[in-house]
């Protein structure tokens, strides 16, 4: 790769000189695995459900049912996708610079099974349930006699273990998430549309305190005005790319 100022060059050199790299991910970057994202026009989840309708605490007070099934439907797509290209440069990418906190809004755990630890799961994890009574996450009872998940300690409901909107982040991702972004150097945005609050708001914290922005995504966003590099196309095809210059500048360095 030659080094002239390309956005990708840029993008590297910062991430050459970076001290502590904040990574925020969104749908987008399993987009390539085929796990749907949520606001694409054609195939989002959105453009077929109304989310106040699957992805609010009042829609599963309503129909537990019909929650269930959504997210039984999901489970099974998530089980059967394989992390991509983008996943494990993320998970390389961690091993080169000296710090590097992974956010993730996504349900997917996609990022673990691709390598990178210490994940931070903003949104939840979708493989897990979590007792609607105790609020822990836990085990399913096998004696279930209505058909619903219940929990294996006390009996209750069982729900997904996920944020849904109007509830809170759990506190220890939203601090750590926090004290990360305002730490960085670099904060890197990545397949997300960065419409979802508090997520959206890691990258202006970051912002203001001095960090340099890279965003990649295949469209333009709230963020791409913000951002000192903007990449447009897929993070399954750029982010092996930034790890591949990475990794030839290191090499150039050392003369090999
Ligand atoms: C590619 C690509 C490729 C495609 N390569 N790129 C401030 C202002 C306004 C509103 C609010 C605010 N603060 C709070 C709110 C309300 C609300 C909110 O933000 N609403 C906005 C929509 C207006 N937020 C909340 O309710 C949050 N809670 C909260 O604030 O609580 C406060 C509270 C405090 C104390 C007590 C109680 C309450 C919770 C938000 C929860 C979001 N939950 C979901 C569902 C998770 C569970 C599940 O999966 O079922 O999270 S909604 C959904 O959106 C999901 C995602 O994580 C999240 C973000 O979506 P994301 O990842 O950005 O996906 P997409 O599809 O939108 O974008 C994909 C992008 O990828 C696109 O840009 C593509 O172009 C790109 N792409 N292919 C690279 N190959």
């Amino acid at each position: 790769m030659t080094f002239i100022s390309t956005p990708l060059a840029i993008a590297v050199s910062a991430l050459r000189a970076a001290r502590h790299v904040c990574v925020l991910t969104g749908a987008g970057i399993s987009a390539e695995s085929g796990v749907p994202t949520f606001r694409d026009a054609q195939t989002g989840l959105w453009a077929k459900f109304r989310p106040e309708d699957l992805a609010t605490p009042e829609a599963f007070a309503r129909d537990p049912r019909r929650i269930w099934e959504w997210y039984e439907w999901r489970r099974e797509l998530v089980r059967g996708a394989q992390p991509n290209a983008g996943h494990r440069a993320l998970a390389e990418l961690a091993r080169i610079v000296p710090r590097l906190t992974l956010v993730t809004q996504n349900v997917d755990s996609l990022h673990q099974r691709a390598g990178s630890e210490g994940v931070i799961e903003y949104h939840g994890n979708i493989l897990r349930d979590r007792c609607t009574a105790e609020g822990i996450v836990t085990d399913r009872s096998p004696l279930s006699v209505t058909g619903l998940p219940e929990c294996a300690r006390c009996g209750e409901l069982l729900r997904p273990d996920v944020v849904w909107f109007g509830e809170a982040i759990p506190r220890s991702a939203l601090l750590q998430a926090d004290v990360a972004a305002a730490d960085s150097d670099v904060f890197m945005a990545i397949g997300t549309a960065a419409v979802v609050y508090p997520a959206a708001g890691l990258a202006e914290r970051a912002l203001r305190s001095g960090a340099k922005i890279i965003e990649i995504n295949t469209e333009s966003t709230e963020l791409t005005p913000l951002a000192d590099v903007a990449l447009q196309g897929p993070s399954g095809q750029l982010l092996p790319q930034i790890v591949a210059g990475l990794r030839e500048q290191r090499g150039q360095r050392a003369g090999l």
